[in-house]
């Protein structure tokens, strides 16, 4: 990739697309394109073509995806699985018309079966049933890295996945149902803190453990990745600790500044007990990410605070 290139990044707006962006300009990549879904409807696949064909990006970051937290994807199985399969498969295919150089799709690491080993390594795949709150996403998110695989092996295009561990940071998503954990934590302990409330409810068991990986150390790893990776096989790419919900809870009060006590909802389901990833193989080309979770959590806090 070099400062010329032109670098189409799909989902700018979004958490992950956003802080691609802003790595893409911090190492002076400048000549990106991006559009908004009021100028380019990712859905329609006539729109995404002639998009690609008339700009003609030498690489693509494909960011944009419907995405959610454990409840939004339980309950709109269909939006999940139908929007996206339509808009990777727009971006994919059109890439490979458009005669796109190198495109990375980025995936998520509830590809992985729900019982597999831990950490999670990539050849995993595949080898067992996934977590059923999520499955209709994942089955998505396979079918793309399975799509980048088979354009490599039938067109030789340079299509490449990497799969993220859970993401946090600036531009996410607050909205206290459809939510991830992290935003929606920061979100409820703030109010909280504001309105002087008696407690905070937050949802399953808190035993679950996560990994969390803030959005720039993601936006330096795929870019990384999109100048120093060409493989068939999908790359893992997470912080490698983790913490349960509880604790995350705790962590999360304690920067916010809310002092009062957590009730946990049992009738919210906890979703895969585990999901660490074994990012051995993105460390040992040489990347590692930087920002430690509680610094990560006061730079996302002060993100909701400036919007709010
Ligand atoms: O982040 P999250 O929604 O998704 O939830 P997953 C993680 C854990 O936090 C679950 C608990 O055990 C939740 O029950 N939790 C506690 C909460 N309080 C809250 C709350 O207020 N809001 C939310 N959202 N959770 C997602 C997948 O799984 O991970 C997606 O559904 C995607 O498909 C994403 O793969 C990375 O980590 O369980």
């Amino acid at each position: 990739m070099t400062p010329a290139d032109k670098i189409y990044v799909a989902g700018h707006r979004g958490l992950a697309g956003s802080a691609v962006c802003r790595e893409l300009h911090r190492l002076g990549f400048h000549n990106v394109v991006t559009r908004t879904r009021m100028e380019l409807d990712l859905l329609d696949s006539k729109a995404v073509d002639l998009f690609l064909q008339s700009e003609r990006p030498s690489h693509v970051f494909v960011a944009a995806a419907k995405v959610g937290g454990i409840w939004a994807n339980h309950t709109q199985p269909a939006s999940f699985l139908w929007e996206n399969l339509q808009i990777q498969n727009n971006l994919i295919h059109g890439a490979w018309k458009a005669g796109v150089g190198k495109l990375l799709f980025m995936g998520s690491s509830c590809i992985y079966p729900k019982l597999a080993p831990q950490p999670l390594r990539e050849e995993y795949l595949l080898t067992g049933p996934l977590e059923p709150t999520n499955e209709w996403y994942a089955v998505a998110k396979i079918a793309g890295i399975k799509m980048c695989q088979a354009y490599r092996r039938q067109h030789g295009c340079d299509f490449i996945s990497a799969m993220p561990t859970n993401l946090y940071g600036p531009n996410d998503n607050y909205d206290p149902q459809g939510s991830h954990v992290l935003p929606a934590l920061i979100r409820k302990f703030h109010e909280a803190k504001v309105s002087r409330s008696s407690e905070v409810v937050c949802w399953g068991s808190g035993s679950p453990l996560r990994e969390f990986l803030y959005s720039d150390d993601l936006a330096s790893a795929l870019v990384f990745l999109m100048q120093n990776y060409s493989g068939e096989d999908f790359i893992n790419v997470g912080s490698g600790s983790e913490i349960t919900i509880h604790d995350l809870a705790s962590l999360v009060r304690d920067v916010v500044g809310y002092d009062g006590p957590i009730v946990w909802d049992s009738s919210k389901p906890d979703g895969t007990p585990r999901k660490l990833m074994d990012s051995s193989r993105l460390f040992a080309m040489g990347w590692q990410p930087r920002t430690p979770l509680r610094e990560g959590i006061v730079r996302a806090y002060a993100d909701f605070v400036s919007r709010n």
